[in-house]
């Protein structure tokens, strides 16, 4: 029985990065999946995704598709199809552009409205970037709760830049979308884990050219 069990406990799950230009989507995903920040990274133009394996409690094994929307806008013809079928959302804005946070309304509007039909909505998360940036906030803290209580979903605050909180980040949005909650020892744990990733073998990269 041990191939079904494996099969099981290896769970694939597509999330979708949302938000403004500039925001820091893309160094959210590279920070993740390759421990790495493009210093001097272009606005992307391709189809991106990362994929990357991590560990939950439970012997899980979950394979994370990270999608980069490049430079899709709302209203950009093809991001329904990044949207489409997605189990996470995690609509991304940073904390120093203020018109980025409220702009997240209409992205997340752009999620509802795909997913009207289906059954099964997407678990959507708040990420409030550039923590690193805080001497220049323009978006207080109490906005970022406010739109996670009116929305009823979980809020996070990392910085693409220095990595602070982006593996946990990613690490308990997987659990929520699961369903399994980490108790305080495995969130420890996998900072320390989140700062040494250069060992993961499973970080892959392919682009897949715009139509
Ligand atoms: P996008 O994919 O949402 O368009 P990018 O955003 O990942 O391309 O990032 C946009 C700019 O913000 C980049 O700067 C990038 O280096 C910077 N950035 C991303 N995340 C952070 C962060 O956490 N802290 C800081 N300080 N900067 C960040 P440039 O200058 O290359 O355009
Ligand atoms: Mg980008």
């Amino acid at each position: 029985m041990s191939d079904s069990e494996d099969e099981i406990h290896d769970r694939q799950l597509k999330i979708v990065i949302l938000g403004d230009g500039a925001s820091g989507k893309t160094s959210l995903a590279m920070r993740f999946a390759q421990e790495a920040f493009g210093k001097q990274y272009k606005q992307t133009i391709g189809l991106d995704f990362f994929l990357k394996r991590i560990s939950l409690p439970g012997n899980l094994n979950v394979t994370l598709q990270v999608w980069d929307i490049g430079g899709q806008t709302i209203g950009g013809k093809m991001l329904d199809k990044y949207i489409y079928g997605a189990q996470g959302v995690l609509l991304v804005y940073d904390i120093t552009n203020y018109q980025s946070f409220e702009n997240l309304e209409d992205w997340y509007a752009v999620v509802k409205k795909v997913n009207e039909e289906s059954e099964q909505q997407p678990v959507v998360a708040l990420i409030g970037n550039k923590i690193d940036l805080e001497h220049m906030r323009t978006v207080k803290t109490d906005k970022h709760q406010r739109f996670c209580q009116e929305n009823n979903i979980s809020g996070h605050f990392v910085s693409a830049k220095t990595g602070d909180s982006v593996f946990l980040c990613f690490q308990r949005f997987a659990a929520d979308i699961i369903g399994i909650k980490l108790n305080k020892a495995e969130i420890e744990q996998s900072q320390v884990h989140g700062s040494k990733m250069e060992d993961n073998p499973l970080t892959m990269r392919p682009t897949v050219p715009l139509e």
